[in-house]
């Protein structure tokens, strides 16, 4: 296989801003006296805040209005936006900027594909706006993860092939996502929760460019 580009998920992968949305979903969970833990928490990783906003409310006994709905999900993302204000380039995973610093000298071109529509401004609060050729995301595109349209999105706007990206995920409709779209999927994370990834590695640190390339050609 060849590598044209290189394509990743936002939170999870570039920063933590997962720990983010899960305080953030937390307090609401908690005004409304919905259950909701860590564990719970996982399967929201990679989807949209509407969709999250869903799952969560499955868990309680209360019915919702659409109005209604619209109110929490502001209201979460209201309180995401304080915590994100935090971010700075030292929020940036371990190993992470090094690996985007060896993909652009090597002449590789990149692309972020996130779920989220504060994806803006956490890659300027991180600085790494400079080492990414296209930003998709969830504003950008109809469908959310696990539909290929946010990766297949950003492959079109770098005009690689598919079969030529890579895409970089931590959450499992993420991975799924990568792989529907055709890519070489790297997953961050537990293998459990990753299974559908052609590599997976427990973190970011684990990421070098030469070990990718060593996987691809064994593959
Ligand atoms: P927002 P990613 C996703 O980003 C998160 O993983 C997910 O937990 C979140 O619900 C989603 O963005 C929407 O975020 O509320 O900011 O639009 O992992 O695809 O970069
Ligand atoms: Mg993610």
């Amino acid at each position: 296989m060849k590598i044209d580009a290189v394509i990743y998920d936002l939170d999870g992968v570039i920063t933590d801003t997962a720990e983010y949305h899960f305080m953030a979903w937390k307090a609401l969970a908690d005004e409304l006296h919905i259950p909701f833990d860590r564990s719970f928490n996982e399967q929201l990783k990679g989807l949209s805040r509407m969709d999250s906003l869903e799952l969560i409310l499955q868990q309680g006994n209360e019915p919702f209005s659409e109005e209604e709905k619209q109110l929490l999900a502001a209201k979460k993302n209201e309180h995401y936006q304080e915590l994100i204000q935090k971010i700075s380039p030292k929020d940036l995973l371990p190993g992470v900027e090094s690996f985007m610093k060896e993909v652009k000298r090597a002449g590789i071109k990149t692309g972020l594909a996130s779920a989220s529509k504060n994806a803006q401004t956490v890659i300027e609060r991180l600085q790494v706006t400079d080492l990414l050729d296209t930003v998709v995301d969830a504003a950008k595109v109809e469908k959310g993860k696990p539909d290929p349209e946010v990766f297949l999105t950003a492959a079109d706007q770098l005009d690689v092939p598919p079969s030529h990206c890579v895409g970089i995920e931590d959450a499992g409709s993420g991975v799924q996502a990568i792989k529907s779209a055709g890519m070489y999927a790297v997953g961050v994370g537990s293998k459990e929760f990753l299974s559908q990834a052609d590599w997976v590695i427990a973190d970011t640190s684990q990421l070098t460019w030469d070990d990718l390339i060593q996987r691809i050609r064994e593959q």
